[in-house]
């Protein structure tokens, strides 16, 4: 079994030196580290016990190096908080305690080192100081041991605990594609670049192909090594250092993600939910600016809370969306800490909800607020969060590989969570892209409104054309789903569709030879009239004359001309033709421009049309209702 030890406390306290008297190896690697006494960056050791392979990582005290330690806290299952007994509880104490704790770090020891230095009275009071710190957290009952590097006193009994605290750790989950933060990267003589991390979830093997984000790099895995030893393949919680092909180690900094090729993509915007430590100087406000330590990274990011205060208030729990700064890789779940700007001080911590998220506008905030409790709510639901992202897609629906960037999954699980939902329906496949069932129903009954209309709109035609429909409701939506929205139709017997022309499954508008006729006569004879009144009757007898079809019939082809606006109803007995009527629009405009108040009376009116009063007044009175014109006292407004 492999686990990652990482300590924790106060600089002085002697982490250091406790990981050296387990493993003789002494972690400050830097001369400036042994020259100065003190820790700066992550150090690493290793120790086997028994089948238990522990991989220490040593971090530094000093409040400076924060952000050190940081990188090196991410990635570990079991932390020693070290509290040097001739001290107790310090400042640096504290703040590791609760980045452990915000981080949900499962488990952990408290060690009382320098044992030597102290009577049992001072050691007694200590014991108190740790036990009030831990109180109601995940180290409340946590194994408190004490211990001296210097004597060696305690530290087979240190071991032991160890052993058996670590053997109750539950294994890591290992649902996401390989990730690996990395914490150095250097040039060993002869490979090459190698960078260093704990892999956090998946496999690497040797040969395989990796990408690092946020810089897209592809590179080779040339060489692997977990516990100092050469391996083909790593495995999930284990110390890694890997050689890589294809890359100078200087184009990799700490920071960076060693993931599986063209899966994960970089963000720059994320959802959260966060708590602000009780012990914060102030609330957590909009606007400020934040450190976000997120796997070995530190990224800036300005905040944006998610509720109608604009605030959190010290030591409660909210939402947050976090606008960064530079692009970072992030999955749902991950833990990572605030700190405020300057001074440098662990403010905040959480967890990512939705890592590639959008702008979210004030007016949505509600919205978003139950989006991502239920995405909370879901958490041991995979098939539930795959619904809820793609209900917020919307009609836009998402691709398998944009699920994948969202949630990081491995294959299998992913296609699984997939594929619960389709069996429910709940979700609906439209080739590469997937749907929730509301958006998609949305979209089939669009559709068919549309093309209802388009009949209603033009009972003469076949159908409307697929180029039309896609214009106006699929425009800004993939090709994929304006195709599996027709298809659906179709299935259910709704539509049909005929090589560039779709219309409902009922309407078959074929005109006979003999409506045809009629069609084209009755068009003539309206548009002949131009201007000049009709009797609707007399118009349907020269319609019919000297065919088979009687008027009736014609009364039927008249309706169509109107519904098609091919002739106009301007009262209960006045049609003319469209074009007739656009002519006169004309006219009417022309004479507005020449007269600077555009208005026109009723004599004048009739002199331009060329018409009667009887029939002025009808023909104004449609224009009012069709806005051409508009009433002023005893004349009208051309508009
Ligand atoms: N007497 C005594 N001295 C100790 C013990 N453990 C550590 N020291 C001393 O305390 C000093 C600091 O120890 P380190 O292990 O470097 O402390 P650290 O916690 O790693 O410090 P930073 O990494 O800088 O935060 C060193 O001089 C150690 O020799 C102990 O159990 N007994
Ligand atoms: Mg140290």
């Amino acid at each position: 079994m492999d686990i990652i030890v990482g300590t924790a406390g106060h600089i002085d306290h002697g982490k250091t030196a406790l990981v050296k008297a387990l493993t003789g190896v002494d972690a400050d690697r830097f001369p400036e580290e042994k020259l100065r006494g003190i820790t700066i960056d992550i150090g690493f050791a290793e120790l086997k016990l028994d089948d238990l392979q522990i991989g220490f990582v040593d971090v530094p005290g000093h409040e400076k190096f924060v952000k050190n330690m940081l990188a090196g806290a991410s990635g570990i299952d079991l932390v020693l908080l070290i509290i040097a007994a001739d001290e107790g509880v310090m400042p640096q104490t504290r703040e590791h305690f609760e980045i452990c704790r915000l981080l949900e770090i499962k488990a952990g020891l408290i060690v009382l080192t320098k044992k030597d230095l102290v009577d049992e009275e001072l050691l007694e009071l200590v014991r108190l100081d740790a036990q009030e710190l831990v109180e109601n957290s995940f180290l409340e009952n946590a194994p408190v041991i004490e211990l001296s590097a210097k004597t060696g006193e305690g530290i087979e009994e240190f071991k032991r605990v160890l052993r058996k605290t670590a053997a109750e750790i539950p294994n890591r989950k290992n649902e996401t594609v390989a990730r690996l933060p990395v914490d150095r990267s250097f040039s060993v003589k002869g490979f090459g670049a190698v960078v260093t991390g704990t892999l956090v979830s998946g496999e690497i093997i040797e040969t395989q192909e990796l990408e690092i984000l946020p810089i897209g790099k592809k590179v080779r895995v040339r060489g692997l090594q977990t516990h100092g030893k050469a391996v083909k393949a790593a495995h999930v919680g284990q110390r890694t250092a890997i050689n890589l092909g294809g890359i100078d180690h200087a184009e990799i900094e700490r920071g960076m993600v060693l993931t599986v090729p063209n899966v994960l993509r970089p963000t720059q915007i994320f959802d959260a939910q966060i708590e602000v430590l009780k012990d914060a100087k102030r609330a957590l406000k909009s606007r400020q600016r934040v450190r976000v330590h997120i796997g070995t990274i530190e990224a800036l990011a300005r905040v944006q809370v998610l509720n109608n205060e604009g605030e959190i208030a010290k030591g409660e729990k909210d939402f947050v969306q976090l606008r960064l700064e530079i692009p970072i890789v992030a999955i749902p779940n991950e833990r990572f800490i605030l700190r405020s700007y300057s001074p440098q001080i662990t403010i905040a911590g959480g967890k990512i909800i939705d890592a590639l998220s959008a702008k979210h506008r004030r007016k949505d905030i509600e919205t978003v607020r139950k989006y991502l409790g239920n995405l909370i709510e879901a958490e041991n639901d995979k098939a539930k969060q795959v619904k809820l992202f793609l209900e917020t897609a919307n009609e836009h629906g998402l691709t398998s590989a944009d699920l994948q960037a969202r949630t990081g999954w491995r294959d299998e699980i992913l296609k699984k969570a997939i594929a619960e939902n389709v069996a429910k329906k709940a979700i609906i496949q439209a080739e590469s892209f997937y749907l929730a069932r509301t958006p998609f129903d949305n979209l089939t009954a669009k559709t068919l409104t549309e093309i209802e209309n388009h009949h209603r709109r033009e009972p003469l035609s076949k159908g409307i054309m697929q180029a039309t429909l896609r214009e106006k409701i699929f425009a800004r939506l993939a090709p994929e789903i304006f195709k599996a929205t027709l298809s659906a139709l179709e299935k259910a017997g709704k539509i049909a569709a005929e090589k560039d022309i779709v219309r409902l499954a009922a309407h078959s508008l074929e005109l006979s030879a003999d409506e045809k006729l009629l069609h084209e006569r009755l068009e003539k004879i309206y548009k002949n009239a131009n201007l000049e009144v009709l009797k609707l009757d007399d118009a349907l007898s020269e319609a019919v004359s000297n065919t088979k079809s009687n008027t009736q019939h014609a009364r039927k082809i008249f309706q169509l001309l109107l519904n098609s606006g091919e002739i106009v109803k301007v009262s209960e007995e006045f049609y003319f033709a469209k074009q007739a009527i656009d002519n006169l629009v004309e006219s009417l405009k022309k004479f507005a421009d020449k007269t600077p108040d555009r208005l026109i009376d009723v004599a004048m009116f009739k002199d331009i049309a060329g018409i009667s009063r009887k029939y002025a007044i009808p023909l104004l009175e449609y224009f009012d209702r069709e806005k051409l014109t508009r009433r002023a006292g005893d004349k009208r407004l051309i508009l």
